[in-house]
């Protein structure tokens, strides 16, 4: 198990125990452990089998944890959560998929109402039966309407991150298995897609059941939902479905094209085929057989001439086509570029030589000035800026004009010692709700980087929130908008803002918007980056970490680029510091 599905056990545990009212030191212990494991470096399961090291040398884990882990590592599940579960019935649980409910006021909803399903929830909603609970009102009734229609989609959809922790645990999983020749994630998470629906296995081998069969024994599978010849279809735990399909050598190519997608780029691949008297599909591309065709075997091996199949690039190549790189396959721009004969050279992870927003522990961030740093140096950037919270943060202990000026001190000490690296002396200074910064000008002119960003009143409506970050990017020491959108993947939605006017604000007042990396953000994302960068605006991917480890999302965020069609010049922290100081404007 992943550190991640660790977490989730931990979390799922805390909810119902809490739901239960149980002892909340209790319940805060699995709480704590949950995030203790989930933003912890190294694969628990790396260290259990070290015999030099013990799981509760690790902060925050104590015996019982410790216990609990080596159990889920070993058997995959944990028979005190199945305990619990079988307690409460699955509908009331659901109820915590809400955004704004948590396991105190579902316990109020069950035990009040007799609320045990989404659906009943939303019938006691829409009766007005909620606000009139003790601890609920009309406010809270109406942010769960919403909340209803976000969980009922986010029990579909997985976050792009969490996707890839699956797809690695189940490629070892997979691996070494006889006769396997190229075993591929396809669809919508080999196209890199913010979140997925479901994944797509493509496996070339000449037999089938050897692979299915190690399929049907990975300890994440919950149910087989089918299982043919040559395809097999499985629910995991998470409620993830997996296709897996297994092709012949000629064909995986042409399998790995028709299942990577998109649908609609697939049928502009179609057509181009059609124009030149052949036809795709899953198994090849072939050449009409007017006679087969006609007598309906199209789609079929049957459908005419093999021509290419075995690898994507044959594929593409037999209609004229480049090898799209999969993250620009959604029938956007990219057979527009073909036809002009260029592709965009998409950005790397390795393009990146800087990272401009991240937290220390001065306001809710985990390490240290001196961590950061040593972990930016360990990871080879040129430049970092510190950028913690202003004092409208408070829930972060955010930083006013003294305490900010002494950390930059701090800064400028620091810095005189180090060759190799440059830290800014940033912030990322809060835009009131009422409009205009949470810091002095005076201060603000002192900092090397300014991000701006939207923490409060995110329910305001569209003309507010869009002038207050318009004022924002008028103002003369802002660089850059973090975060533009402000939604959560499947938590929250974005707030109003006119994302057009602020690309144009941007454009106008020479200044940067972000890729947030984090993988719950992920914004701007594909679209708007994509029409930041038709606009001349620099796109800045940062990770917004507030910890060490928090530094490697950086990654998503360059997928997040290269849907957008980026490519390093289009991306201001690929610039080495000598060119990016000029973006600074001091
Ligand atoms: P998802 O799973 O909802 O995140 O999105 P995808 O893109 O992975 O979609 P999925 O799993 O339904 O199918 C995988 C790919 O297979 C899809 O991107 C294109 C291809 N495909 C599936 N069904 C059709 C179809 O009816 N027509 C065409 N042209 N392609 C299809
Ligand atoms: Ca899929
Ligand atoms: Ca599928
Ligand atoms: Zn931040």
């Amino acid at each position: 198990m992943t550190n991640r599905e660790i977490a989730a056990v931990f979390d799922h545990v805390a909810d119902l125990l809490e739901f239960k009212g149980a002892n909340p030191f209790r319940v805060r212990a699995y709480r704590n452990g949950a995030r203790k494991v989930g933003d912890y470096p190294e694969p628990l399961a790396v260290v259990s089998e070290d015999p030099n090291r013990q799981l509760t040398d690790i902060d925050g884990i104590g015996k019982d944890l410790a216990e609990k882990i080596e159990h889920l590592l070993t058997f995959s599940r944990l028979p005190m959560l199945e305990e619990l579960q079988a307690e409460i019935p699955a509908g009331v649980m659901a109820l915590l998929r809400v955004p704004g409910l948590g396991p105190k006021k579902a316990a109020a909803l069950h035990k009040e109402l007799q609320i045990d399903s989404l659906d009943r929830l939303q019938a006691a909603c829409e009766a007005g039966e909620v606000q009139k609970l003790k601890g609920f009102g009309k406010k809270t009734e109406e942010t769960i309407l919403k909340g209803i229609e976000l969980a009922a989609k986010a029990d579909e959809r997985t976050r792009w991150a969490d996707a890839d922790a699956i797809v690695a645990d189940l490629k070892s999983h997979l691996a070494g298995v006889p006769g396997v020749r190229q075993l591929e994630a396809a669809g919508s998470y080999r196209r890199g897609k913010e979140t997925v629906g479901d994944l797509d296995f493509l496996v070339d081998a000449d037999e089938a059941a050897p692979i299915m069969d190690r399929l049907g024994e990975y300890p994440g599978v919950a149910e087989t939902i089918v299982r043919g010849d040559t395809k097999m279809s499985v629910r995991l735990d998470t409620g993830m479905q997996v296709d897996l399909r297994v092709v012949p050598a000629r064909s995986f190519g042409a399998a790995l094209q028709y299942f990577t997608g998109s649908k609609e780029h697939n049928v502009e691949v179609r057509g181009r085929a059609k124009a030149r008297g052949l036809r795709v599909n899953e198994w090849g591309v072939f050449r009409v057989d007017k006679d087969k065709a006609e007598n309906g075997e199209d789609g079929g091996p049957l459908a005419g001439e093999y021509v290419a199949g075995e690898s994507e690039a044959d594929v593409y190549a037999a209609l004229d086509l480049p090898c799209f790189p999969p993250e620009l396959r959604e029938a956007r721009q990219e057979f527009r570029w073909a036809e002009q004969g260029e592709l965009p050279r998409l950005i790397e992870l390795a393009d990146l030589r800087g990272d401009l927003h991240m937290h220390t522990t001065a306001t809710d961030g985990k390490a240290t000035l001196d961590e950061m740093i040593a972990a930016a140096r360990q990871r080879g950037y040129e430049y970092i800026a510190i950028t913690d919270h202003s004092q409208r943060v408070s829930m972060a202990r955010g930083l006013d004009p003294e305490r900010l000026r002494r950390q930059w001190a701090e800064i400028d000490r620091v810095n005189k010692q180090l060759d190799d690296l440059v830290v800014l002396k940033g912030i990322e200074c809060d835009i009131l709700e009422r409009g205009g910064m949470d810091l002095p000008d005076d201060v603000l002119a002192e900092a090397d980087w300014v991000v701006a960003s939207v923490h409060y009143g995110q329910q305001q409506s569209r003309e507010q929130i869009t002038d207050r970050i318009l004022g924002a990017l008028e103002h003369p020491c802002v660089n850059v908008i973090a975060h533009p959108t402000g939604r959560l993947i499947n938590r929250r939605e974005a707030y109003a803002v006119d994302v057009e006017a602020m690309i144009a604000a941007a454009a106008e007042h020479g200044k940067l918007l972000e890729i947030n990396a984090n993988p719950m953000r992920l914004d701007l994302d594909d679209v708007h980056a994509a029409a930041a960068q038709r606009r001349g605006v620099p796109i800045v991917i940062n990770s917004d970490a507030h910890s060490t480890a928090g530094l490697d999302v950086l990654r998503y965020g360059v997928l997040q680029a290269r849907r957008a069609g980026l490519t390093a010049a289009d991306v201001a922290n690929t610039r080495p510091w000598a060119e990016f100081k000029e973006l600074l404007g001091r």
